[in-house]
Parts: structure tokens; sequence; C-alpha cells
């Protein structure tokens, strides 16, 4: 059985599994991808490979230690795959989880297959950290449903994805009472994109939607449930995101342990100068209070636990920022030659960064956990 302090021998089997399969399978997919666009052939790859039924199962409960554990084994391996994963199940999560039979009938059997590709609207120009104060309009139309009107904002796999899970505006009020979330194909009239180039990998986009027309059988959820809606879903995502970042920590852990190993100076190993030891100790030590966090926040989300929005934050705030500093750390033990183009931690340093900002930048996480220790 799991606990939050160890896995069982079938999950640490599994693990390296996903470990192998990332290396042999989906790596050679990511390099033939092109930066900043969907990479197609590995988003079926994932599918193929059962991953993307792990995230999306069919009874509709997505297990967070399930997510966490393929995001922090893929990551170790290949992080274009783990991404393109994770984003598959960020779309469609919310349909899983609230969206009626119909939709789910509709549309899961694509995602899980990763033939249609996904991608959560929420942030726009204006509502970034405050999610809660989004503009996108769902005006009522004249013969019943609405129109869409405004933009969305670094939207991960946009323009590109079949389907948006989208959160506009159905009510008049402030905040987050009068948001809906909204299943939105990509075909629709009305709906136009652009791609944006920024510091990831993996594609991020803008979205323009011109009276862009929904209906009741496109609402996920209720009418006027659209927060609760995007705050379910990272609740579950946020510790994964952690897992994401634990997955990078322990690839440039160990890449600086086998650098400090073998290179010389000084008359000997790197590893026996205690200003490398020390620092190798102390990413070691960090990496895995990470994980432990990581691991029990998944843990209790799974259980039913309460203090879920809690403990997701703190796993996503402690695991990234650690992410940052062992990256940083190991990039230091390396020397010049981890920045040069192409060197495993040259991509890790522009990997890892980008998770303190998304899915709830780290001073949202504080404001989180501050906000719960008062509750
Ligand atoms: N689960 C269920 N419901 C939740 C919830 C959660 N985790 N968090 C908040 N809610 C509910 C609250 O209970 C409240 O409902 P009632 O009005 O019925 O009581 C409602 O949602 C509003 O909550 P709150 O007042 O806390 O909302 P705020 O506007 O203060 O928002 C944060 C707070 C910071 C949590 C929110 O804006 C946020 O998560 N921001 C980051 C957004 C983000 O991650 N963007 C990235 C997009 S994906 S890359």
């Amino acid at each position: 059985m799991t606990t939050p302090f160890t896995l069982d021998r079938e999950q640490r089997e599994w693990c390296a599994e996903l470990r192998a399969l990332a290396a042999r399978r989906l790596r050679p997919l990511a390099r033939e991808g092109d930066p900043g666009r969907v990479n197609r052939p590995l988003v079926a790859a994932l599918g193929e490979l059962g991953l993307l039924a792990r995230v999306l199962p069919e009874g509709g409960v997505a297990s967070a230690m399930d997510l966490c554990l393929l995001r922090e084994s893929l990551a170790q391996e290949c992080t274009e795959a783990e991404t393109a994963l994770a984003l598959q199940g960020l779309g469609a999560h919310p349909v899983l989880r609230s969206g009626s039979k119909e939709q789910r009938e509709r549309w899961l059997p694509g995602v899980v297959a990763g033939r249609t590709v996904t991608a959560f609207a929420l942030s726009e120009p204006e509502a970034g950290s405050d999610a809660a104060a989004l503009r996108l309009r769902a005006d009522p139309a004249p013969g019943g449903g609405w129109r869409l009107t405004g933009e969305k904002y670094w939207i991960s796999n946009a323009p590109e994805a079949d389907l948006y899970t989208v959160f506009a505006r159905t009510g008049p009020e402030p905040g987050a009472t009068g948001i809906t979330a909204f299943l939105v194909p990509g075909d629709r009239p009305g709906l136009t994109g652009t791609p944006l180039d920024m510091l990831s990998p993996h594609p991020i986009g803008a979205l323009a939607f011109d009276a862009v027309p929904v209906g009741p059988e496109d609402v996920i959820g209720e009418v006027g449930g659209g927060f609760k809606v995007a705050m379910r879903t990272l609740d579950l995502f946020r510790p994964s995101v952690g897992a994401f970042a634990v997955g990078m920590a322990r690839a440039a852990l160990a890449a600086a342990l086998a650098h400090a190993g073998e290179r010389r100076a000084f008359g000997g190993p790197l590893k026996d100068l205690q200003a490398v030891s020390h620092q190798l100790a102390e990413m070691a030590t960090r990496t895995e209070a990470a994980a432990l966090l990581v691991l029990a926040a998944a843990a209790a989300h799974d259980a039913g636990e309460p203090g879920i929005a809690r403990r997701s934050a703190m796993a996503k705030l402690f695991a990234t920022e650690t992410a940052q500093y062992v990256v940083d750390a190991a990039t230091q033990i390396h020397g010049a030659r981890a920045l040069r183009r192409g060197h495993l931690l040259e991509h890790l340093y522009r990997e890892v960064r980008a998770p303190r900002i998304y899915e709830g930048a780290t001073e949202v996480q504080r404001t989180i956990i501050a906000k719960e220790l008062y509750r």
C-alpha cells in the first residue's frame, strides 16, 4: 500500500518502465517536433502506450498519485512528453470530472487516443493570477445559448488544439460567481488564434473570440459553476506540476553527480571538494523533501482528505522552487559546458522557469496556503 513516504514495488516498477519508455519511444519523437508547435505524433504515442488512459480513466475519477508518478517519471527522460501528457489531462479533466455523459462519450475517446488535442483556457490579458477577474463575455443569444466575445492569453496548446475548455462570464456579477465553463471545439466559427513566442518549448498562444456560438450542450457542469470547475482541476494538477519539477530536479541531480564524480580539477574529482559535495548533499535533500510533499499531497487528494487546496499549493510551491534551485546548482557544478545549446542542463534551465508561474504563481500558492490556514 502507498504511504506518503514510500512507493510499493508495483509503483516503483511502473516508474522504471515509464522512464525506459520515455527514453526509448518518446524522446526520438520529441526530437523530431518543431519547438512551439503541437507534436501530434508524440501525443498519439502517449495514447497508443496507454498513458493518457491513466490520466483520464474511464471510470471518471483521476488519480493524483498516478498523475504524479507519470509526470515525475517522464520528466526525468523527456520533458516534452511530460508536458504533452499533462496538457491533454488539464484540458480534458473538466469534461471527465464535471461534463455530461454525452460530452464524455463524444470527446474523451479521441483525447485518450491522443488524436484530439486539448487546452485549458482560463487566463486572459487582464486576468492571470487573479483568475476571477476574467472578462470573456458569454452574451445570451436570441435563439438560446450564448455568444463568446473576448480574448484568452498564454494558453498552452493554443491555437492548434482541437478542443478548448473555456471559462467565460455568463452572469453580470463580478468575481468568481457568474463564471461558466464551456467546451469549445477549435473549429467553431468566430474562434481564431495566434502563437506566442515564449521561453517555453511547448506551444502557447492567444485566442480571439468573435461572437463564438455555444449552447447549453457545451456547458461543463452548471451555469455559474465554472470557477469551481477550474479550481478543482487545479487542485488535482498542482501536485503534479510539483511532480514534473521533482522529475527535472532528479535529472539535474543525476547529471551533477555523474559530472562531479568524473571531472577532475585541483588534483582530484570535483566531488572531493567540499564546496561541491555539500552542494550535492543539499540538492539531494531538498529534492527528497519536494518529492515527499508531492506524494503526500497526491495521496491526500486520492483519499479525499480535507485541506486539499492547501496541500496541493504547498507541493507545487515547494517543488517548483526546489527544482529551480537544483537545476541552477547543477549548472554551476558543470560550468560552461552546461550552457552549450543542446546540453541537458541548458534544456532544463529553460524548462524549469515556467512552472513557477503557470497554474498559479508561487505567490498565488502562498496566498492560498495563508487563506486556508485561517479558514
Ligand atoms: N475548490 C473548490 N472551490 C474553490 C476552491 C477550490 N480549490 N478555491 C476556491 N473555491 C471557491 C470558493 O469556495 C468560493 O466559492 P463561494 O463563493 O461559493 O464560497 C469561490 O471559489 C471563490 O473563491 P475565492 O474567494 O478564494 O476566490 P479568489 O478570487 O480570491 O481566487 C485564487 C483565489 C488565488 C485561488 C485564484 O484566483 C487562483 O487560483 N488563481 C491562480 C489562477 C491560476 O492558477 N491560473 C493559471 C491558469 S492554468 S495555467
